[in-house]
């Protein structure tokens, strides 16, 4: 029988260009490049890691075959045993098997060394794409013992059986097996082949037998069909019911030599261009979010229960489908949507651009080839894709004659993959997601190609409103009424420490992304035509080259890095679920608020997702409104006192009661700082925006107003807006060097002229915050469709700040003394008399002074001494 040998354990790395020449002892799942994608130094290591491990082997095993079976490794590897080279494999996202019988010792301890390379190379997919490529072997690594009549294991890393279900109905099923026998006795061999199917109990329902013979050192393929199993239980997301097809490879002897064990669900699906799509011959919205494979702290080496655990939260989630996106995954990922019940496209990682040579494609190609052949035998699969948002980066923008022959290629290769797919997989659809540019892929012809559009729709995000959303989709059905099409991407960049009352277009809060889901969704789920709604995307992931204001994260994710849920994600489980669902959103209840003029009260905004028709409020026991439940949400104005607040959120079906409630602290902070009702120490304002920021500290921003005689706030000056740029609403999107807390510093007031504070008598620690937040070249990350590189003008910007007169800043000019998009801060210690109040000049010496952000905080009063 053959054995599959988990063998991640005690290997040893080392980047081979490291001066230390150190191995250092890790485990597998691994990268190397956890710490340097989150530093502030753009860029981060690509380049050659070497990992190294004993292998003994015993000598029982002389008369097997053994092969090294790597998952994954990113992106190139190159094998050797006992320092012969054994194999190679080209692209960071398919499984690979290398034989390595011939190269080892047995009863001995044999060196496994493995050379990985993620440089950039301009033959391998991906060039350059909104995530980040890791490298290493970060996946799992396994040694399989084979008997040497075996089913083949180089068949672009599969496992050597294919399973179809070419025909499915209520009535009937049949089934068809193929693969390849690899014979490397010294004689030839006949044997039979045993295909056995079992229902999920164990019980057996059908078999075939088959006769075959394979020369010596060869290879032969084989074909069996059963051509009914009747009445089978049809698969489906509701009802992910498997089968077990066991495929036994038998010996003259009739010993067992090799056997073969696939999950087998029998379903039927079609695209319709005015229908959408159907699963078992009924219509079928998909709904769903793609997954990036990577997680805080780990980078993309994830250990499978964390991979099958996004599998889980997306399911739990009332989703129906998985992209998996921008490349093939771990195969635990598809194995626990077959048994959890999802839907999945697949696809290799085209992404933005190619290059025009004959390796690139031919790579491509094998890639295709392998996810697929790896990617078969699961019932998910519906659809294999090939290239994502391709002419995002169209070379040769300057040279329109040069850039026709540069298209013609993009088509021809997605012509060539497209062939390839239906070749190797003629009962799934084929598919390709474009960017919003829907002239653009129509001239380009590559909208003739692919069995299904994906339409990858950001209007209302990066630019453009909302409403143009459900435009492009009544537009592309019109324009193209009989080509099936699905929403491949859609979503909104949600920082979980930002909220906002007034949320705006690319703010990053919480809020305007719920509002943004939730418009996006209703507008899918008004349309038959839009066969699919898959979110962008399921979870934060890494994007090395994005600042913002979480550097090296894409913030678009339902949930955060770490898999903790955001608002959006209960939205979709209020939407989707069967179940009764009724859930308080988190966000919307921060623990610090600004109280009412009373200062008994402060007015916070409550969310609650369900899908009951009505919702019931309590605040602190007392029954506030019932309100009708809008497309998964209601929104309440509640008063919230100092101290604890308990929220209770109630809704009724007929003969049952389901609730929500949760307890949070409140700290009110007086509506004028002379207020002796609520006490006042500290107060942390953020100029330049309108959003309430909570760091990982736990500390509380609120957004700057204007000064009113007894409260506080900013004489002068106007919030800062990046000139020519119809992106962002206000700030900028630099990296801050030396904070996490970027937003913090990302915007400012501009031609700031006052601060005022009018505060009680006592002393106090008054911090101002600064950055430099113009000038210098910016690189601006893929996905901004205008310019890769913008340059701005460095300001001459000189002033001087006193601080009740005295003063604290003289001359000061943030960019020459800390440089740009730096993080500055400036503490000093103030006395405040009775009736004085805190008075924060800003002179001009040359330019606009500017103020980022302000913190004050009481150290003791002087009525207390
Ligand atoms: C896209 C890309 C995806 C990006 C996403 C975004 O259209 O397909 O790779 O991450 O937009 O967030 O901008
Ligand atoms: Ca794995």
């Amino acid at each position: 029988m053959p054995a599959v040998t988990r063998m991640n354990e005690n290997w040893e790395f080392r980047k081979e260009d490291s001066t230390t020449k150190q191995w250092q002892v890790i485990n597998l799942p691994h990268t190397w490049n956890i710490k340097d994608v989150m530093d502030d130094t753009p860029g981060y290591f690509r380049g050659v890691g070497v990992y190294k491990k004993d292998l003994h082997v015993n000598k029982t095993l002389v008369n097997k075959e053994l092969f090294l079976y790597f998952e994954g490794a990113n992106q190139t590897a190159e094998i050797f045993i006992n320092g012969i080279k054994a194999g190679h494999h080209i692209g960071g996202y398919t499984g690979f098997s290398v034989p390595i019988t011939n190269y080892i010792k047995f009863g001995e301890s044999n060196e496994i060394l493995v050379k990985v390379d993620n440089s950039h190379s301009k033959n391998i997919a991906p060039l350059s794409a909104d995530f980040t490529f890791y490298g290493g072997i970060y996946r799992d690594v396994y040694l399989i013992t084979k008997n040497r009549l075996h089913f083949s294991t180089k068949d672009a890393g599969s496992n050597g059986v294919y399973i179809s279900t070419p025909s499915v109905s209520k009535e009937k099923a049949s089934v068809t097996i193929k693969g390849f026998i690899d014979n490397t006795e010294k004689g030839n061999a006949a044997a039979k082949i045993l295909t056995t199917i079992f229902d999920a109990s164990g019980k057996k329902i059908a078999s075939i037998k088959s006769s075959i013979a394979v020369n010596s050192n060869s290879q032969i393929s084989f074909h069996q069909t059963i051509p009914a199993i009747l009445s089978p239980e049809l698969w489906s997301p509701e009802n992910p019911y498997l089968y077990k097809a066991e495929t036994k490879l038998i010996d003259r002897k009739g010993n067992v030599v090799d056997i073969i064990t696939i999950p087998v669900g029998f379903r039927w699906f079609s695209f319709d261009a005015a229908k959408g799509f159907f699963l078992n011959g009924a219509p079928y919205k998909l709904v769903g979010a793609s997954r990036h494979q990577d997680y805080k702290d780990l980078g993309n080496a994830v250990p499978d229960e964390l991979a099958i655990n996004d599998v889980k939260l997306l399911k739990n989630m009332g989703a129906n489908f998985l992209r998996v996106a921008h490349y093939p995954q771990d195969p635990s990922v598809l194995t626990a949507c077959d048994s959890l019940g999802l839907l999945t496209s697949v696809e290799i990682p085209i992404v933005n651009e190619i290059t025009e040579t004959d390796s690139f494609y031919t790579n491509c190609e094998n890639m295709q080839v392998e996810m697929i052949r790896q990617g078969y035998n699961h019932p998910s699969v519906i659809m294999w894709c090939y290239m994502n948002e391709v002419l995002l980066r169209p070379q040769f923008t300057a040279d329109k004659e040069r850039q026709k022959i540069y298209l013609a290629n993009v088509k021809s290769l997605a012509q060539r993959l497209e062939n390839i797919t239906r070749k190797e997989d003629p009962y799934r659809y084929t598919m390709m997601a474009n960017h919003g540019n829907l002239v653009q892929y129509k001239n380009a012809g590559l909208l003739d190609i692919p069995m299904v559009i994906g339409w990858n729709l950001y209007s209302g995000w990066y630019g453009g409103s909302m409403e143009e959303f459900p435009q492009f989709l009544d537009d592309f059905h019109k324009d193209y009424p009989s080509k099936p099409f699905l929403v491949t991407e859609y979503g909104a960049d949600a920082d979980p420490r930002i909220r906002s009352m007034q949320p705006v277009r690319f703010d990053k809060s919480i809020e305007y992304t719920t509002r943004f889901h939730q418009y996006y969704f209703t507008e899918m789920l008004k349309r038959p035509f839009v066969a699919g709604a898959i979110v962008w995307n399921l979870a934060d992931f890494n994007s090395e080259t994005r600042t913002e204001t979480m550097p090296h994260i894409n913030n678009k994710g339902l949930l955060q890095w770490n898999r903790t849920p955001k608002d959006p994600y209960y939205l979709y489980q209020a939407i989707l679920k069967k179940e009764p669902f009724i859930k308080i959103l988190g966000s919307c209840l921060s623990n610090h608020g600004v109280a009412d003029s009373t200062s008994s009260f402060c007015y916070q905004p409550v969310q609650v997702a369900s899908n009951f028709d009505s919702v019931t409020i309590f605040l602190n026991k007392q029954q506030y409104s019932t309100l009708p439940i809008n497309d998964g949400l209601a929104e309440w104005k509640l008063p919230f006192k100092n101290g604890n607040n308990t929220v209770v959120a109630i809704g009724k079906n007929s003969n049952k009661i389901f609730r929500d409630s949760i307890t949070t602290y409140m700290q009110l902070q007086p509506h004028c700082l002379l207020d002796e009702k609520l006490s006042f120490d500290r107060i942390n304002i953020m100029l330049g925006s309108a959003r309430h920021f909570t760091n990982e500290n736990g500390i509380w921003w609120q957004p700057d107003q204007f000064y009113k005689t007894g409260f506080w706030g900013s004489v002068g000056g106007k919030r800062f807006k990046l000139e020519n740029n119809s992106r962002l609403p206000y700030g900028t999107d630099k990296n801050i060097v030396g904070t996490d807390d970027d937003p913090v510093y990302q915007t400012q007031q501009v031609g700031i002229k006052q601060y005022r504070l009018d505060v009680p008598a006592g002393d106090y620690q008054l911090t101002l915050h600064f950055a430099e937040l113009l000038g210098g070249k910016v690189k601006v990350p893929p996905y901004n469709l205008n310019d890769n590189e913008r340059t701005e003008n460095v300001v001459r910007r000189i002033f001087n700040v006193r601080i009740n007169g005295r003063m604290l800043l003289n001359q000061f000019n943030i960019a020459k003394e800390y440089g740009l998009a730096k993080a500055v801060a400036k503490t000093t210690i103030v006395t405040v008399n009775s009736n004085e109040g805190l008075q924060i000049d800003f002179e001009p010496v040359e330019g606009e002074p500017v103020l980022n952000a302000l913190q004050l905080k009481k150290i003791s009063s002087q009525l207390s001494k």
